[in-house]
């Protein structure tokens, strides 16, 4: 298993900084004999995308070096996570959304991840709060889940919530992204019902809030 091969790891990120694309799917393909496509994102990607974060803040990694090498992860994920599986369940209504952030990675990961685990759910796109909102109510959503990966992102779900319940909804919140790992209570300060740091657990954040739901 991948899990804990810093080597692999930085080995992926120095591809990703090099813009190397081949050498990034090459890494992959080999994982890919060892490990399911979620342990390649959970124990790859994501590790990776950090380590050039960290670089960036420190001021060893350019901007468009993030962008590039997140791009190329983009293409990537989209290539190896499995888009559907055969045995769907439409309960409960479900939707993912970015809000208002740009970061659409995790939103993507954590939405193909849910489909291949069997669920069907709206894809959103990036919408604002009030947007978001009324996309809801008018689709009548029983659990949204929300992707943020900036504080000013986050900290808008309160508003989510807040219009939510003075239009009457019910509608579960479950919510993910850097700032919700960076900070364990968060999730509850914004009046989420569930959080999930990772694709894996927005699955088991799912099957928490649909025995709400039911
Ligand atoms: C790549 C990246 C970018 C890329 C994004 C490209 C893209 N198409 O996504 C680019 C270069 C464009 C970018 C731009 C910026 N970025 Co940026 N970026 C990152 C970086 C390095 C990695 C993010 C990433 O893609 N990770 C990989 C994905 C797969 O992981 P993930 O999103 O966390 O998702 C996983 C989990 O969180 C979870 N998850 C995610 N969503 C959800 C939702 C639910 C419901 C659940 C259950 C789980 C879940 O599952 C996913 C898979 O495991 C982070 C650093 C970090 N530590 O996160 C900074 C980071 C998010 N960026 C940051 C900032 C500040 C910016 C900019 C403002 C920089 C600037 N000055 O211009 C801009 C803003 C853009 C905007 N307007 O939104 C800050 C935010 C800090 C804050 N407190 O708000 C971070 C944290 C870096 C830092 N430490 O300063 N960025």
């Amino acid at each position: 298993m991948i899990h804990s091969n810093s080597e692999l790891v930085t080995a992926f990120s120095a591809k990703l900084l090099n813009m190397d694309r081949l050498g990034a799917e090459e890494i992959i393909n080999n994982s890919q004999k060892n490990n399911t496509p979620l342990q390649i994102v959970e124990g790859l990607v994501v590790p990776a995308l950090e380590e050039i974060g960290k670089g960036w803040e420190e001021g060893t990694v350019a901007l468009a070096q993030v962008y590039m090498g997140s791009r190329i992860c983009e293409e990537l994920v989209d290539l190896f996570l499995p888009p559907s599986s055969s045995e769907r369940s439409s309960q409960p209504r479900m939707a993912i959304v970015l809000l208002d952030d740009y970061h659409a990675l995790g939103k993507m990961i954590v939405y193909a991840t849910l489909r291949a685990s069997g669920y069907e759910l709206q894809d959103y796109g990036r919408l604002t709060a009030k947007e978001l909102v009324q996309r809801v109510c008018d689709d009548s959503i029983e659990v949204v889940l929300i992707s943020t990966l900036m504080l000013r992102s986050a900290l808008q779900v309160k508003d989510v919530k807040t219009w939510l319940l003075a239009a009457g909804s019910q509608t579960k919140i479950i919510v993910g992204g850097a700032p919700f790992r960076f900070d364990p209570q968060l999730w509850k300060e914004v009046g989420a019902d569930e959080m999930g740091a990772t694709a894996g657990e927005a699955v088991t954040a799912v099957e928490n809030s649909m025995g709400v739901v039911a």
